[in-house]
């Protein structure tokens, strides 16, 4: 048993850039979590660059960094398990039995899944990862964070309209998650974006997202990031309605600093110039002050 707040979070690294572990250690260290990288890929740079390069693990070396860690007694350390950007089923489906054991270790673990696999209608890793998180990886989480797309991917049906975001929220809680926060939805009014959330026997929450920067401007690493802090601020009792909140207002503190640091003319800033300014967000991670409510549903 532990009282640490201590996050195994398996996730691709960069070298270059903020996606992945990049993205998400430093708002979980700020917010007060050890944070224990497992990199899922080392790649030069993320996949929207005009190329990158690097390593992807296998399942092997991921089982076997954690027969390390087993070796050591440090399973029970952990208050929580997330995973991120995975580029091989294999290595995936090898995810599940490693969290089996953590669970054995620590039974209040909570394993928060962020299923990345694309994003405005187009898959960025392989299409052979959709059935292993479908139907071995997301019925272990307690908490998971896709977007409108990874949301049609995994129920396998389109979403139309808000009925159609109640109907998926249905679909996950039958397989027994407990939270679903859609962290993104092109639901909104025009001009914005809307993020959903609905807790099994709790809320069911709506927030409308004003999109920042020109037409056509996007950014890497947000969904990244927003599972990272979803994460700090939900942990402990803390209420989940604040805890979307807060993720949402750090969330576009940092959009904001990265688009005022672009040229005004921003609707075809190259990918090096769109990466979060997240470093230089240190204090919104820490204090975010809350100007979008979220509205019950
Ligand atoms: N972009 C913006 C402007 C957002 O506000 C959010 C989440 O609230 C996201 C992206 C995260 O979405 P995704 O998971 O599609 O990256
Ligand atoms: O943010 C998702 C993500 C994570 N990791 C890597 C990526 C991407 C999206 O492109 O390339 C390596």
């Amino acid at each position: 048993s532990t009282t640490e707040k201590r996050v195994l979070s398996i996730q691709s690294s960069v070298v270059f850039g903020y996606v992945g572990n990049k993205v998400a250690t430093y708002p979980l260290q700020l917010l007060g979590f050890d944070v224990d990288p497992l990199n899922s890929v080392q790649f030069s740079n993320h996949t929207g660059y005009k190329c990158f390069n690097g390593p992807v693990a296998t399942e092997k070396e991921l089982a076997d960094i954690f027969e390390g860690l087993k070796g050591n007694e440090l399973l029970s350390h952990y208050s929580h398990l997330l995973t991120g950007y995975i580029g091989n089923p294999l290595f995936l489906r090898q995810v599940g039995v490693i969290l089996k054991q953590m669970r054995a270790a620590n039974p209040k673990l909570i394993y928060v899944c962020d299923p990345v696999m694309g994003d405005n209608g187009s898959m960025y890793v392989p299409k052979e990862l959709l059935p292993v998180y479908r139907d071995e990886i997301i019925p272990l989480a307690d908490i998971i964070t896709p977007n409108q797309f990874e949301v049609e991917m995994l129920t396998g049906k389109p979403i139309n309209d808000e009925a159609g975001i109640w109907q998926a929220m249905e679909w996950f809680h039958e397989r027994k998650i407990k939270t679903v926060v859609i962290s993104s939805s092109d639901l909104g009014q025009p001009g914005m974006l809307r993020a959903f959330l609905s807790q099994l026997n709790g809320p069911q929450l709506a927030i409308d997202i004003p999109k920042q920067g020109d037409k056509g401007l996007f950014f890497t690493g947000t969904g990244d990031l927003f599972a990272s802090l979803f994460l700090a601020h939900s942990y402990d009792g803390q209420d989940v309605c604040e805890a979307f909140e807060k993720t949402v207002a750090t969330l576009q503190a940092v959009i904001k600093r990265t688009v005022d640091a672009l040229p005004t003319q921003n609707g075809a800033a190259t990918a090096c110039e769109r990466e979060l300014k997240l470093v230089q967000s240190k204090a919104e991670i820490e204090q975010p002050k809350v100007l979008l409510k979220a509205q019950r549903i």
